[in-house]
């Protein structure tokens, strides 16, 4: 924290994001990894990994009594997803705007799902919806370890 001056308050919110497998196999990662950053968000953590359902049905413990429970864990588990950490200013609540709505339908062009994907079942990337549930989720899927903190060298050009 001490890297940042003050008044720069904020700065270091971070927000879980994953590609979901759908968005792996199509091969959506490079341009969602080059939104975040041409928006000016840092990343601090990403991994390529194969998620276990019991990590899945954890990480969507809120859904367990939803009808779609078991068949969005086999979706999140079809294929590796990529996990990522990003930190910015509103970090999450501009990850849900990059992101758009649940249902592609209702999402915006200029959003993810509004332009990668037309189903709720396949919808392309996760983003989490509150601070809480980012800390939640962020340490759920990474460790401590795996998490680089730094300095941004653009810092200065990106904040005031
Ligand atoms: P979010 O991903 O936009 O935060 P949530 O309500 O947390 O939406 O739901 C988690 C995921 O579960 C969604 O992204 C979507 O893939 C799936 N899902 C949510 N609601 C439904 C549904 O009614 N039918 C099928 N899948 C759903």
């Amino acid at each position: 924290a001490h890297i940042f001056r003050s008044g720069w308050t904020g700065v270091n919110e971070r927000t879980f994001i994953a590609v979901k497998p759908d968005g792996v196999q199509r091969r959506r990662v490079g341009e969602i990894v080059q939104r975040f950053e041409k928006k000016g968000f840092k990343l601090v953590g990403f991994k390529l990994m194969q998620a276990s359902k019991e990590l899945l049905r954890e990480h969507y413990w809120e859904h367990r009594n939803r009808p779609f429970y078991n068949k969005l864990v086999s979706y999140m588990s079809s294929g590796p997803v990529v996990a990522m950490v990003w930190q910015g200013l509103d970090v999450v609540k501009t990850g849900r705007k990059m992101m758009g709505q649940t249902n592609p339908t209702n999402s915006l062009p200029g959003t993810f799902r509004g332009d990668f994907c037309v189903i709720m079942g396949k919808n392309v990337i996760h983003g989490s919806d509150s601070v809480e549930s980012a800390q939640r989720e962020i340490s759920l899927w990474f460790k401590e370890s795996e998490l680089c903190e730094r300095e941004g060298c653009s810092a200065k050009w990106i904040y005031e």
